[in-house]
């Protein structure tokens, strides 16, 4: 009888669903690199052991450690964004790259819209208020409506297009900004990203992250969208200009902001935390019992396509 040794699969750090990192430990020999002592050393002696890698899009895969893994055949993202994944250098090394785009676009944009109405309404700051007593001193502030408002969607993919399909619910006129007009969005387009921000009275940010999006959202997107306006953000931190964000949350140059992406997570500046026209959630857009399992099911599959096919079953385009 002969047995097959199970494939060397590297996880480069925790992931996000623990039922997922059993399923991986009970189909592969897996080992964590964050919980190594010492990862680099742990890479210059055991890299060459390894045909795969398990990462998420938070996570991400520096080429320094693609460049450890000489025997690196295939990656599998727990995400859809890829830009913390040196994509050049898993190219170069001749390694399919699988990641979970489609199932989280219903959880993400259900989020731009609880960060759109929480803001607006003042969803969480009445919550603070009631809890600190406030009611019985006196009333809460008004809210802006949301519903026949403009909403300007700045990347129209899958999950843009979520948002998009939410709005009419809303009574909401929909625009939105692409590098190219998207054939299948019956919407208004924007060529220019400031002439978006100027027309919209919610601005939603679903735009994929890296760098040709670094700092799109600038002062000067900011100053266009205005003091009514509402920036929400559920793409990546890098969109924004963070400091540019804050003096214009501080100096009221715009209403306020729903965050669930920082420059720097998991670090959110104390001076966004002081302001209470921003809501902030901690990059949970996705985070669903229903959606991370859908991801940790893709994570699976493609590792099990790979090893069965050569092929992962959802590639990165262009890998
Ligand atoms: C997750 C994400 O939070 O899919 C993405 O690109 O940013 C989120 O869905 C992430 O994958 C978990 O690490």
């Amino acid at each position: 009888m002969t047995t097959t040794a199970l494939p060397r699969i590297l996880q480069i750090g925790r992931l996000p669903l623990p039922a997922l990192e059993a399923e991986l430990a009970a189909r592969y020999n897996v080992t964590c690199l964050s919980d190594q002592p010492d990862p680099a050393g742990f890479l210059a002696l055991h890299g060459a052991e390894f045909s795969g890698v398990v990462t998420t899009a938070s996570i991400g895969l520096k080429g320094e450690v693609i460049a450890a893994l000489p025997h690196l055949q295939v990656i599998s993202s727990f995400g859809v964004g890829f830009d913390a994944l040196d994509i050049d250098a898993a190219k170069a090394r001749g390694a399919q790259v699988g990641y979970t785009p489609g199932v989280l676009n219903d959880c993400v944009a259900d989020m731009a819209f609880a960060l759109m109405l929480d803001v607006s309404r003042g969803i969480a700051a009445s919550d603070r208020f009631v809890r600190r007593g406030a009611w019985t001193q006196g009333r809460f502030a008004l809210g802006s409506r949301v519903s026949g408002k403009r909403l300007g969607i700045v990347g129209m993919g899958r999950i843009g297009e979520a948002v998009a399909d939410r709005a009419s619910g809303f009574r909401m006129e929909v625009g939105y900004h692409n590098r190219r007009r998207n054939p299948d969005a019956a919407l208004q387009y924007f060529e220019s990203l400031t002439a978006l921000a100027g027309w919209a009275d919610y601005l939603v940010l679903t735009v994929a992250g890296g760098p040709a999006t670094r700092h799109m959202v600038d002062r000067a997107v900011l100053d266009a969208l205005g003091p009514q306006g509402f920036l929400i953000n559920v793409a990546r931190g890098s969109v924004v200009d963070e400091a540019a964000l804050i003096s214009a949350l501080a100096e009221g140059r715009i209403a306020g902001a729903g965050l669930d992406v920082f420059e720097d997570e998991p670090q959110v500046p104390a001076a966004l935390m002081a302001l209470d026209n921003v809501v902030l959630t901690p990059h949970t857009a996705s985070a669903t019992h229903e959606t991370r399992r859908a991801m940790a099911d893709l994570v699976l599959t493609n590792l099990a396509s790979f090893y069965a096919t050569g092929s992962v079953s959802v590639p990165v385009p262009g890998t």
